[in-house]
């Protein structure tokens, strides 16, 4: 099985800092028209992985760079931000509820209770980002919150949005696949 490299978030043990993306179509690879995410690495490039290190009984400041357009979930439930400390933030503006209709994606952590929805950017977009990595001067919204980790382990994290174009209920391909809608988080 191929495991994308582990990406470790900045900052120290008590605070540190991630920043993911997502994106419509990952543009190269063996699946380049699949949707996918991105993170960071601490020297600011940009890694086709899922697989994030961060510390353990700390703060995790999260930053995600939101490219895609909506697909919509198929329970409403998901479209409350849960577990954050402090409220979840859309363009620097509190998250109360997301209509389900408009998230493209969600960032959820299901043993640690975490689930934050990211709204789509929309359809007619004037600067659609079209393969990764992204850039900032491409249409986005930036979805902002914090976490905690408790003890050390690894724990999974995916998104709960049907997002995968052209597969079965939309659930196979990328929701399914590490490295794309599915990720892991060791807890350090
Ligand atoms: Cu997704």
């Amino acid at each position: 099985m191929v495991v994308p490299p582990a990406v470790s978030a900045t900052g120290t043990s008590g605070n540190a800092s991630l920043t993911l993306q997502t994106v419509a179509t990952l543009g190269f690879g063996p699946h380049p028209d699949w949707v996918s995410y991105l993170v960071k690495n601490p020297q600011g490039k940009w890694v086709h992985s899922t697989n994030l290190v961060v510390p353990a009984n700390s703060l995790i400041h999260m930053t995600i760079y939101q490219y895609d357009t909506a697909t919509g979930l198929r329970n409403p439930f998901w479209g409350e931000p849960l577990g954050t400390v402090g409220p979840a933030k859309i363009n620097g503006k509190p998250i109360p509820i997301l209509n389900p209709d408009l998230a493209s994606h969600t960032f959820a952590i299901p043993e640690l209770h975490v689930s934050v929805p990211l709204k789509g950017v929309a359809n007619n977009a004037k600067n659609p980002c079209s393969v990764a990595p992204c850039t900032l001067a491409e249409t986005h919204n930036t979805i902002t919150f914090t976490f905690r980790t408790g003890k050390r382990g690894t724990f999974r994290w995916q998104c709960f949005v049907p997002c995968a174009a052209g597969f079965i209920l939309g659930f196979g391909g990328p929701m399914q696949s590490l490295g794309y809608m599915d990720g892991l988080l060791h807890v350090v």
